[in-house]
């Protein structure tokens, strides 16, 4: 299996999440990359690459919104602007154009700027999360387009920050650009009539789903915290099915906190059909592991055995796949259940 790494993953480095009324130490920290190559390595994947080419920004701009993109860029700049002291903290939101309240308002104040694609105050951008978030956006290309080609079974992509939950105009739950969607795209543009993502995150893959919610030619399923309880709240419930073309092309599959492995595995099974039933010809894996047990942020009880059957019941659908890394803050063991993926499902090839 080949592995692409994103090797400016560390110029995003945020500080501070707001949390109960605090600010509290980022839990989406540049050691979860690291540590997951540092244990791949050491289990023997030896075939570990950084792209060379930037990112194909015909395939980000047309996931991503233009102005969306056009901020990210910009907005590290505009914050020193406002103040040359803003270069100690990070940039989070306090305002939000919610209840009534136009989202298109002809401002271009940064709060109002940051407040309008901003769908949560846990998400920091700071003075590298561009070039971050583009170099990831790079490797997931590359990843797809060596898979598409059919030089390569499968691909892993050891990327952060993460992208499940940022959407076309919009980012939150420490994503900024949907690598998962930028990877199904270009499956899409290099010829797969019908990409699926599969989405193993412990919370749901808003973003994803939003982008290709009225797309019939890209299923989106998601496996996940019943957001009735958990992150992100207000988007993941079993009733959300897609919409015009796209209707009958997203599933969810919420469980409760506290789910353990074999009910979790059952899931996997209705989500492998899915893809099986939608005939796709290429996958998407929108890897977050943590849905493991020792989670600090999460609630399904997996043991890191889990994550290796994982890898081989994935295998087990037999279509090129690439695995993006997604969430996963045990930081400790995370490299170990995310290696277990990569093993079981290469073992299984
Ligand atoms: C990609 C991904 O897994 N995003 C998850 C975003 C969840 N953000 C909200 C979690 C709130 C807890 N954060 C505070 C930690 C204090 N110890
Ligand atoms: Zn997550």
């Amino acid at each position: 299996m080949l592995i692409l790494q994103n090797d400016r993953h560390r110029e995003h480095a945020g500080r501070h999440e707001m949390y109960r009324g605090r600010l509290v130490e980022c839990v989406e920290v540049p050691e979860r990359a690291e540590l997951v190559l540092g244990e791949l390595h050491r289990r023997g994947f030896a075939r570990v690459e950084r792209p060379a080419v930037r990112a194909d920004m015909t395939v980000v701009e047309s996931v991503h919104d233009l102005r969306y993109l056009a901020f990210l860029r910009q907005a590290w700049d505009h914050w020193i602007a406002l103040d040359s002291a803003n270069a100690s903290f990070d940039i989070l939101p306090s305002v939000w154009p919610n209840q009534g309240l136009r989202r298109d308002a002809p401002t271009q104040n940064f709060s109002a700027q940051v407040g309008r694609y901003a769908f949560d105050a846990g998400s920091p951008i700071t003075r590298g999360t561009w070039d971050a978030c583009l170099a990831g956006a790079a490797s997931a290309i590359e990843a797809a387009r060596r898979v598409a080609s059919g030089s390569e079974r499968g691909a892993l992509v050891v990327t952060r920050p993460p992208g499940h939950h940022a959407g076309r105009d919009f980012f939150g739950g420490y994503c900024f650009l949907n690598n998962a969607a930028l990877a199904a795209q270009t499956l899409r543009d290099a010829g797969h009539a019908r990409v699926a993502i599969l989405d193993v995150d412990y919370h749901h893959g808003n973003g994803t789903q939003s982008i290709f919610y009225r797309r019939a030619d890209v299923l989106t399923v998601s496996i996940h915290g019943d957001p009735a309880t958990e992150y992100p709240f207000y988007l993941g419930y079993a009733d959300e099915r897609g919409e015009g073309e796209g209707e009958g092309f997203n599933l969810n599959r919420p469980l409760p906190k506290g789910t353990a492995f074999d009910a979790w595995r059952r899931e996997l099974d209705i989500a492998l059909e899915a893809v099986a039933r939608f005939g796709a010809s290429a996958l998407v894996v929108a890897l977050g592991v943590d849905a493991y047990k020792a989670d600090p942020i999460s609630g399904f009880l997996l043991d890191s055995a889990d994550f290796t059957t994982i890898g081989s019941l994935i295998a087990s659908a037999r279509l090129p796949t690439v695995f993006v890394l997604e969430g996963g803050y045990a930081v400790a063991e995370m490299g170990i259940n995310v290696a277990n993926v990569a093993e079981g499902f290469s073992l299984a090839g």
